[in-house]
């Protein structure tokens, strides 16, 4: 009954959307249609892969609490799957996305209708692919409104900016996965990065390549960023103008003032942007922040434009912002200390107090041995990649699939609730032997309601650097981080229990660790991985099971009838 009420309600939605004027601020997509086109960048004319033919992929705008029908059509000559990121689903894992955790790929000619289920998340979410590496081209932007009758818990904004970062490969996307799966080293590095679709005047051949916007002084706009790149933390900033971050990942924040900001892959930030300066033409700058200055990454800048509307000569190039150097880990480590959920009558927290179920997981690059020590890893070896050293092993039907029939030999549910050997994480050498991973599928059964503390500890097993890591079905409070081993004495007494910031995706500091809480109080199948995507194509996930409650409303719904097969 529910179900199809919800439907309904699904069904009814799209349709006022479609009916609305055009001049409606509000536009809904409500068939996303999965298809090559081609765009020319740094020179190069190139077929990737879209939505509706677009880069970035459309905007979808809903409200606070919301459930839409998006029916995925796909066109393409591949398969795929796509992730609602940061939508909880709850009690409907079935539209989750991830390909073999929640369902089958949608294959060449096949659609799959998915239902979005809002609950909590106010701001900007996003939605990517979630198959092998087509989330290079294949995303957009979630825009949750407040509900009607409600406002922002910041002055209204002259207007919303959806920018998306992210990464422009010259070569085949995915021709570099099998590249690099096959040489068993690291991924090629992208050869730009772009501000919605746009590398911005600093690439060869890119003058005209370039995103703008048009402000009015005096007026404040609200840029909704989403880190969209594949394997990069990102700076960002604009020349001569403070910026006031208000949210992340579909939640609101205490407002602070700040010149850049600090985003991961997967993460969003919402910030207001007040035109205050002399009328001019001023860039907006992002590259990257890395940590491992050893490995190869893209060390490029895109930019992008703020134009002032008036009648003046505009500066000529326009003035380029200082970013914070590319090893600044202070930088990062400063940002993401000054996120504070917002906390205020309106809009309250509950941190979980009463914790009864701890876990600790390690962070790990590992490696296998390689056939003649041929391959491109460490010493001829194959890099992996693992939590609590088990890398993940993809299995053949969808782990909710298993669960849900009740169908043996898919997986085990014995993931260690703590690694089964501790070491000093973050010694500067770790002894070779830790380097090889059991390659398994493994997942960790929760009871519904448990009020869980994960402890993500990074390690230098082959090299530390930092994880973005991003839980599927929940957001979590980060309630601690910090630099070196957690220590289960002192460190819990400096946690955040009045004002932790409610991510899905939080950075655990490369030699470092975070501490997060969240109700498990969503039945379903839910992962939980690493967002830099040569990480969890190297095995750098795990899955969460959380079982049915009690109560008839505390379950798993059924799954729609068109259940992409395997
Ligand atoms: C993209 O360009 C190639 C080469 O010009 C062409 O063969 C192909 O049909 C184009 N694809 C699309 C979707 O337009
Ligand atoms: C998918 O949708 C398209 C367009 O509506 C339709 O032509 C096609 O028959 C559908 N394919 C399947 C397998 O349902
Ligand atoms: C918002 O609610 C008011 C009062 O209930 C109604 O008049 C108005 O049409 C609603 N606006 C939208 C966009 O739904
Ligand atoms: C990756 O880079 C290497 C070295 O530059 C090059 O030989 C190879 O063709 C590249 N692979 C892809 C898929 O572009
Ligand atoms: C990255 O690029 C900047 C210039 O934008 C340069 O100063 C810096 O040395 C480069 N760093 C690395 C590690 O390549
Ligand atoms: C812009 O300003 C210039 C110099 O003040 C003036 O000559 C010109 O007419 C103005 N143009 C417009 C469109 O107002
Ligand atoms: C960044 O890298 C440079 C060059 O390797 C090094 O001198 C500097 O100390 C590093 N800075 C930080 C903050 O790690
Ligand atoms: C980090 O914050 C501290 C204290 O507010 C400040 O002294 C320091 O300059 C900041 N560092 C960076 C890189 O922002
Ligand atoms: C904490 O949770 C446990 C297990 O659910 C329960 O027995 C206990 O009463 C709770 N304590 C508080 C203070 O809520
Ligand atoms: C762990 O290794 C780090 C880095 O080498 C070192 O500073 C720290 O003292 C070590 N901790 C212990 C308990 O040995
Ligand atoms: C945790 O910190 C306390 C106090 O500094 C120290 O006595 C203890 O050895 C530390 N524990 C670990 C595992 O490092
Ligand atoms: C596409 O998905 C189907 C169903 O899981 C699978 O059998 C097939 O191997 C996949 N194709 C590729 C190229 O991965
Ligand atoms: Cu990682």
């Amino acid at each position: 009954m529910k179900q199809l009420f919800l439907q309904l309600v699904g069904f009814l939605l799209v349709l006022f959307c479609c009916l609305l004027p055009s001049t409606h601020a509000t536009i809904h997509h409500p068939r996303y249609v999965v298809k090559e086109a081609n765009f020319t960048r740094l020179c190069k004319s190139k077929s990737i892969w879209t939505v509706n033919g677009e880069f970035p992929g459309p905007t979808l705008y809903v409200e606070e609490g919301d459930t839409i029908l998006v029916t995925i059509v796909n066109q393409g000559p591949q398969n795929i799957t796509i992730h609602w990121h940061g939508v909880k689903q709850i009690r409907y894992p079935w539209s989750d996305g991830p390909e073999y955790i929640t369902q089958c790929p949608i294959q060449p000619g096949a659609n799959f209708s998915q239902r979005i289920v809002l609950s909590d998340e106010i701001g900007t979410l996003w939605w990517h692919a979630h198959s092998d590496w087509s989330r290079a081209t294949v995303h957009g932007a979630l825009v949750v409104k407040p509900k009607n009758g409600t406002t922002y818990p910041f002055p209204k904004p002259q207007a919303d900016v959806p920018i998306i970062i992210a990464e422009w490969f010259r070569a085949d996307v995915q021709a570099i996965l099998e590249d690099f799966l096959r040489r068993g080293g690291d991924p090629n590095v992208s050869d730009a990065y772009t501000i919605n679709g746009q590398p911005g005047v600093l690439y060869p051949c890119s003058e005209t390549d370039v995103f703008k916007i048009s402000v009015e002084q005096g007026k404040t706009y609200l840029i909704r960023m989403v880190n969209a790149v594949m394997n990069n933390i990102m700076f960002f900033s604009v020349a001569k103008h403070q910026l006031t971050v208000v949210g992340a990942d579909g939640a609101y924040l205490k407002p602070f003032n700040t010149s850049y900001i600090a985003i991961a892959p997967g993460q969003t930030m919402d910030f207001l942007l007040f035109a205050n300066q002399n009328p001019d033409h001023y860039c907006m700058a992002s590259k990257p922040y890395q940590s491992l200055l050893q490995i190869q990454f893209d060390n490029t800048t895109t930019t992008a434009v703020v134009e002032y509307v008036g009648n003046y000569t505009a500066s000529s190039p326009p003035l380029i912002p200082r970013l914070p150097v590319v090893n600044d880990t202070m930088a990062v480590f400063n940002y993401t200390s000054s996120l504070r959920s917002l906390a205020s009558k309106d809009h309250p927290v509950d941190v979980p107090k009463n914790v009864t179920k701890n876990l600790f997981f390690t962070l790990a690059i590992n490696s296998l041995p390689c056939p003649d020590s041929s391959c491109d890893g460490p010493n001829g070896s194959r890099f992996a990649a693992s939590v609590s050293n088990l890398s993940w092993v993809e299995p053949q039907i969808s782990i909710l699939q298993a669960y849900y029939n009740n169908i043996a030999g898919v997986y085990n549910a014995s993931f260690p609730r703590f690694p089964e050997l501790f070491f000093n994480f973050t010694s500067q050498f770790v002894p070779i032997e830790f380097q090889l991973p059991r390659q398994t599928t493994e997942v960790k059964v929760l009871e519904y309601n448990s009020s869980v503390e994960l402890i993500l500890q990074g390690t230098n097993v082959v090299g530390g650097i930092d994880h973005p890591m991003h839980l599927h079905g929940h957001s979590f409070y980060v309630v601690g981080e910090g630099l070196g081993n957690f220590n289960k004495t002192t460190d819990p007494l400096r946690y955040n229990l009045v004002d932790p910031p409610y991510m899905n995706t939080f950075v655990v500091p490369r030699s470092g660790w975070a501490a997060i809480r969240f109700i498990a109080n969503n039945p379903g199948v839910w992962l939980l991985h690493c967002h830099f995507e040569r990480h969890i194509t190297w095995g750098m996930e795990m899955v969460f099971i959380v079982k049915n409650g009690p109560g008839s409303s505390e379950t798993i719904l059924p799954p729609p009838p068109d259940m992409p097969p395997c």
